[in-house]
């Protein structure tokens, strides 16, 4: 049997890598390996990359739509059978109830292929709904906020110039296993470890020992959800020993300095010592090292995001940067500069609070409301509620804080859709499923994570194999879903031809665009040459086109066009390492970087606030989160390879709390919250410190109705049995997933 060589981008997590697949005749993949060519990960790959065949091989991933009759899941007739009930069904809910009663959610996978970004939008638009939910409010949403309110843009998020710093200060965040977030490099480790070896220095903030802590100069064990009063003692430091300063690249473009000194006045290293369990002369310590470094980046993730002060510590960690005169500055913390992102479009400043959710009245943040309170918003009657969801690659049952109590108020709902390839904990709810084609079927694009590279690089993966004959690609069903919650019937591909054509209308009115003052009508019939096979395809060429580094079509004849990079550059293209862009990014109403803004300051009231509130009990232990290098959030536990050996969902706790609770290896432990209770086996270890245990999320793959054989066999429990709805950081609506005060004891079989 012959085979073939394919090469793509690896959509599995945020690290980028170029895959080299091995094809045989029927598109079966049958080997993969890291591509040597690939100018960013250099033939890097992890485990889940090389079973990126058994993901797309799994025999249970569904082929065909899915309609629910009765209790169980049945094949629809065809794909427009499956679209007419979820039309009819939709329209229902939304002549009864009104569009807000429709809501959306868009999972983490939603943002990592091209058919989420380029489409999830226009569903939303289409709805006319307010209740918008992703997986942001249970991650970097904090990091958003932070952005919008100190460069104006949400999504100017600096990241650590890991190839040329000299010092890296890490809170929260451990590559090793999860090869990063907010931070796309592939072969994170590699990249850490030259960091040491030209001989900076990097230093690790976790509740755990972490491998990456292990692969760090040095680690500091930190109490879970403290780490804004490092970062105030941190700032304070600066200021006391007069090594902050602003900076001379960014002198007179930096609004808030005073303010932000008065409030860091409260936070000695003395009085946020006991609270971060950090000896007073360790933060002195760790602020001169940083300011002292000829470069250096703070870079903060999971960790500091989902706990109450995700917000607050989003934002010094800028502060910090900005402070030490590393922020746009190589070997800092920079901007990158994507390739399909237009520089000249002018954006409005950022704001929250726009509308507010129904039930609790939390503010809208960047469009959305939390997911913290999609339950509520389900379960709770009156006027407004959510009678129809549709989930896009997302499994919130396990994701959301007090999954039990979502996975009970999706029976409540009226009708129900999901764009998903699995039947899962969620997805179980549906009455209709529609899964889009394989990996190896489906084009790839980067458009949410290429703006977060450590250098800047682009690349396109157009599908290895074609998806069979009359199954839409994801582009098309959302697409055809966004025809269809608009309420008039229409063809899927106009849509993307009004999106070009409105896109187009803008760029050649807009003064510094590359194509101002030409025809449209020209422009578009540019987009359909190169061999772009599908709208699609145009829509991204055109974003390139106008992107930084396009054509301009044809305005530069050597710059970028998709054709280029499909043939041209098969493997990828590096546009070379970040430069200083702080005059392209700066959006804030004042023109300069805002370091302390007011809702910030407020919040900090809060923060000093609750430094005189002793935590509540001596029972108390605090939950945080875990990553394996082998797992991915819910979804990946199907494939067998990946389940085997250490990845497993162990409660892992101090010796000394598990001699102090009676609990040795292998028990079971009932861990209780204020709004649940789970069982789970007993990991005594000394990497986490004490009085913190630490559980993974993503598993509890044990309920009725699902279609996921591997995982059904390693069910492992749902860390959400346990964390808090009621808990979130207030600024940007983010779930408090780590931190989490529980009780735990012995289970008695
Ligand atoms: N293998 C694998 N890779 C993944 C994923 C996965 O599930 N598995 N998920 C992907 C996704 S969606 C994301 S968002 C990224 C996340 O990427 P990371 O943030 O790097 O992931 P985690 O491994 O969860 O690291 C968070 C760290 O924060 C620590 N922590 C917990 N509480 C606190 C605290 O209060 N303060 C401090 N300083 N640290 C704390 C935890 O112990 C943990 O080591 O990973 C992505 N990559
Ligand atoms: N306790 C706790 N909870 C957490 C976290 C934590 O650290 N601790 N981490 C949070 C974070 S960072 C995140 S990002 C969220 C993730 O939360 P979610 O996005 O809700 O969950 P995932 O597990 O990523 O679910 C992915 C879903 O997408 C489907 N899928 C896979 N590929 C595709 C595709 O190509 N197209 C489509 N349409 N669907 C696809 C999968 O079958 C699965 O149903 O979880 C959050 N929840
Ligand atoms: S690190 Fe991420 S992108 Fe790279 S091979 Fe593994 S899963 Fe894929
Ligand atoms: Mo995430």
């Amino acid at each position: 049997m012959g085979s073939r060589t394919a090469y793509r981008t690896c959509p599995l997590c945020e690290a980028l890598c170029g895959l080299e697949l091995t094809l045989d005749d029927s598109g079966t993949i049958t080997g993969v390996r890291g591509d040597r060519d690939d100018p960013l990960s250099r033939g890097f790959i992890c485990p889940k990359g090389a079973t990126l065949g058994r993901l797309d091989a799994d025999p249970d991933r569904l082929g065909e739509p899915l309609v629910r009759d009765g209790g169980t899941h049945v094949p629809a007739a065809n794909w427009d059978d499956a679209f007419a009930v979820v039309r009819e069904r939709l329209h229902d809910v939304i002549e009864r109830h009104g569009r807000d009663a429709v809501a959306v959610y868009l999972g983490n996978p939603a943002a990592h292929s091209m058919a989420g970004p380029l489409y999830g939008a226009a569903i939303i638009k289409a709805l006319g709904t307010r209740n918008v939910y992703t997986a942001s409010t249970a991650d970097q949403m904090p990091k958003h906020v932070s952005s919008g309110y100190m460069f104006g843009d949400p999504l100017a998020i600096p990241v650590p110039d890991l190839d040329r710093t000299a010092h890296l200060l890490m809170l929260g965040a451990n590559p090793l296993e999860s090869n990063g977030s907010l931070c796309s490099a592939p072969d994170f480790p590699g990249r850490l470890k030259a960091i040491r070896e030209r001989g900076g220095k990097v230093v690790v903030v976790d509740p755990r020992r972490t491998r990456t802590a292990d692969l760090a100069d040095e680690h500091v064990f930190i109490r879970p959800g403290t780490d804004a009063y490092l970062l105030m003692a941190l700032v304070r430091t600066l200021f006391d020993e007069d090594i902050a300063d602003e900076p001379d690249h960014l002198a007179g473009r930096v609004l808030g300095l005073d303010d932000l000194r008065a409030l860091a006045v409260g936070f000695t290293p003395e009085r946020v010592a006991p609270v971060t369990g950090i000896p007073a002369p360790v933060i002195r310590r760790m602020a001169r090292e940083l300011a002292a470094a000829p470069s250096a980046a703070v870079y903060g993730r999971i960790g500091t995001c989902t706990q109450a002060y995700g917000t607050l510590n989003s934002w010094l960690i800028d502060v910090l940067n900005v402070l030490t005169g590393n922020l746009d500055r190589p070997g800092g913390a920079m901007f990158p500069r994507a390739a399909h992102t237009a520089t000249y479009r002018r954006r409005r400043p950022f704001t929250t609070g726009r509308w507010r959710s129904r039930v609790r009245g939390l503010p809208e943040v960047n469009g959305e409301l939390p997911v913290a309170t999609l339950a509520d918003e389900i379960d709770t009657p009156g006027e407004g509620r959510i009678r129809a969801l549709i989930t896009i690659g997302g499994n919130p049952v396990l994701s959301v804080p007090n999954g039990t109590r979502l996975d009970a108020a999706l029976d409540g709902l009226e009708f129900m859709v999901s764009v998903d390839p699995y039947l899962n904990e969620t997805t179980r709810h549906a009455d209709v499923v529609l899964p889009p084609p394989r990996p190896a079927e489906t084009p790839h694009y980067d458009l949410a994570l290429l703006p977060l590279a450590v250098r800047n690089y682009v690349r396109y993966s157009p599908p290895v194999v074609p998806p069979p004959e009359g199954r839409p690609t994801e582009a098309e069903i959302l697409a055809r879903l966004a025809v269809i919650a608009s309420g008039v019937d229409g063809d899927p591909a106009a849509l993307d031809e009004m999106i070009i054509r409105s896109t187009l209308g803008k760029a050649v009115a807009a003064p510094g665009s590359p194509v101002h003052g030409r025809e449209p009508d020209e422009l578009r019939k540019m987009l359909l040459n190169g061999g772009n096979t599908s709208t699609t395809e145009q829509r991204l060429d055109m974003m390139l086109r106008l992107g930084p580094y396009g054509d301009g079509f044809g305005a530069d004849p050597s710059g970028l066009t998709l054709a280029r990079l499909r043939t041209e550059h098969p493997h990828g293209l590096d546009l070379g390492p970040l430069k200083p862009r702080l005059d392209e990014v700066l959006c804030t109403a004042s023109g300069r970087i805002e370091l302390c803004p007011p809702s910030f300051a407020a919040d900090a009231d809060r923060l000093l606030a609750a430094l005189d509130s002793p935590p509540d009990g001596p029972d108390r232990m605090l939950l945080i989160g875990r990553r394996h290098l082998r797992s991915n959030n819910s979804w990946m536990h199907n494939v067998p390879e990946l389940v085997r050996g250490s990845n497993t969902c162990t409660l892992q706790l101090n010796p000394s709390d598990a001699t102090r609770l009676g609990i040795a290896e292998g028990d079971a432990v009932r861990v209780q919250s204020r709004s649940g209770t789970l069982e789970a086996v007993a990991e005594p270890t000394d990497r986490v410190m004490p009085g913190v245990v630490s559980l993974p999320h993503g598993w509890g793959h044990d309920r009725p109705g699902t279609r996921t054989e591997v995982a059904n066999r390693h069910a492992g429990v749902s860390a959400n049995a346990v964390t808090d709805e009621r808990e979130i950081d207030p600024l940007s609506g983010t779930a408090v997933l780590n931190g989490v005060p529980v009780t735990l004891e012995r289970a008695t079989s």
